[in-house]
């Protein structure tokens, strides 16, 4: 049986919502997924179907996101049992995915934080690519076998956790809020000047104009749309419960759109600038090993652990480059991180109707052991790949689709969030909103779940 939940925390202010918005938003998504994303499905002209997939799939779920969490005040499973009863049920659907990608994304944070201090004597050496694999990772050969430990893996684990449940065990506006407002201004100071100390190397324009050529005939590709609305969604946090869990904090006078508006922009400028910050390195790595960009080009973990390195090493100011990306990494994940583990604490909060601290404690811990276990042996890597493109191309996409089948299809509850969002706006969604979250946003996930069945089946 349900408990009676404690009392609601909320923001302090509504700026702290948004900065906590904005921490979740920019992540490992935007820094190593996004470049390699649009340079693969039509460079200069996938800016088109992501602008897209913003206007018509983001932004409304986003908006969406934010009324259920705003208007029935709880975690995601206890909003949507609100909205809903059964609906319930997908709330917690939502939390296994929030649960799954904890596991992962902790690791990469880890990692990211030890390469920072790697930076400052470029401990990778001249082969990056050996370094990673075998002297730090110690991949084993075969996935699934050799399923060891490596401790020095573990001791980066402790650290990212430890400082996650902290800031969450603190509370909203103690932990949450807190941490953001110092984590944030930090990473924009580091990334912008990344930006501009990887736009003044050799080879730089290079590099952009490999990631801005457009490539018009992609449209055609249904592929490159899916990868479009799949950018989006993992990278706004929209549609798993971050968002609704994140929502339900804000006090009740607010403005849901204006807020919305401001986290979905922010976000994508910041992509854009990683896109751009990421390439014009790539097109100095291109030039300084007599390559084209195209050859030096390298997608995720390896993009982050093996390309940047070796620029690190080649570049003027190396080290100084090595601790701005790696450090820009680490705090852009951890505010993520942070989001993520929100959902499941604030879940369990009301599940149990115990208070924030022993709820954290009770899911954290184990979820600390257990990515822990899984991520700091030599088959890390291969966990790694397999759940997270499962996660990103099944979990998120259809945990999104379901819930909004749900509430705008079977309870149909969207004249109620639309009135509720009309109310606490600044500007009127209206009816508009209501066609995008009914039909298009459905139609739009619905394909693309499609396509990537057949893709995977096929
Ligand atoms: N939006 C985050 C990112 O871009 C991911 C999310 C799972 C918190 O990395």
């Amino acid at each position: 049986m349900e408990k009676r939940a404690p009392k609601q925390e909320s923001f302090n202010s509504r700026n702290y919502f948004i900065l906590a918005a904005i921490g979740s938003a920019v992540g490992l998504g935007n820094i190593w997924r996004f470049p390699y994303v649009a340079y693969s499905n039509g460079g200069g002209a996938f800016i088109l179907p992501y602008l897209i997939a913003l206007l018509s799939a983001g932004i409304p779920l986003l908006f969406f996101d934010y009324a259920i969490g705003h208007r029935y005040r709880g975690s995601a499973p206890l909003a949507l049992r609100r909205l809903g009863k059964w609906t319930e049920t997908l709330g917690w659907w939502q939390v296994m995915v929030c649960f799954v990608i904890a596991l992962y994304y902790a690791a990469v944070v880890a990692w990211a934080g030890m390469y920072t201090i790697f930076s400052f004597t470029q401990a990778w050496g001249s082969d990056p690519k050996t370094f990673l694999m075998q002297d730090f990772l110690h991949v084993a050969e075969t996935p699934g076998v050799g399923f060891d430990f490596v401790p020095s893996l573990v001791i980066p684990m402790v650290v990212v956790w430890a400082v996650t449940l902290i800031t969450i065990a603190l509370g909203v506006n103690k932990g949450l809020a807190m941490a953001n407002t110092v984590f944030m201004p930090l990473l924009v100071v580091m990334f912008l000047i990344l930006v501009v100390q990887s736009l003044f190397l050799p080879g730089a324009a290079d590099g952009l104009n490999a990631l801005f050529t457009p490539d018009w005939g992609a449209l055609g590709n249904l592929g490159v749309w899916a990868a479009a609305f799949g950018q989006i969604f993992f990278s706004l946090s929209v549609g798993f419960g971050i968002m609704t869990t994140y929502a339900s904090y804000l006090k009740r006078r607010t403005d849901l759109t204006g807020s919305g508006l401001v986290v979905g922009f922010a976000n994508s400028g910041f992509e854009l600038l990683a896109g751009i910050g990421v390439f014009a390195a790539l097109g100095f790595m291109a030039q300084a090993s007599g390559l084209g960009v195209n050859e030096v080009v390298d997608k995720g973990l390896t993009l982050a652990f093996v390309a940047f390195p070796t620029i690190i090493s080649q570049a003027p100011l190396g080290p100084l480059m090595g601790v701005l990306f790696f450090g820009s990494l680490t705090v852009a994940g951890i505010t993520s991180l942070l989001s993520i583990v929100e959902v499941l604490a604030s879940a369990v909060r009301d599940k149990l109707g115990i208070p924030k601290v022993r709820a954290t404690l009770a899911i954290g811990i184990p979820l600390a052991i257990i990515s822990t276990a899984l991520l700091s042996t030599t088959t890390a890597l291969y966990f790694l790949d397999i759940t997270d493109e499962f996660v990103n191309k099944f979990g998120i996409l259809a945990v999104a689709f379901a819930c909004v089948i749900a509430v705008a299809w079977i309870v149909r509850k969207l004249p109620v969030l639309s009135r509720h969002l009309d109310r606490f706006s600044s500007f009127r969604t209206g009816k508009a909103w209501v066609v995008f979250i009914g039909a298009i946003v459905p139609v739009a996930l619905g394909s693309m779940l499609v396509t990537e069945f057949l893709d995977k089946i096929g």
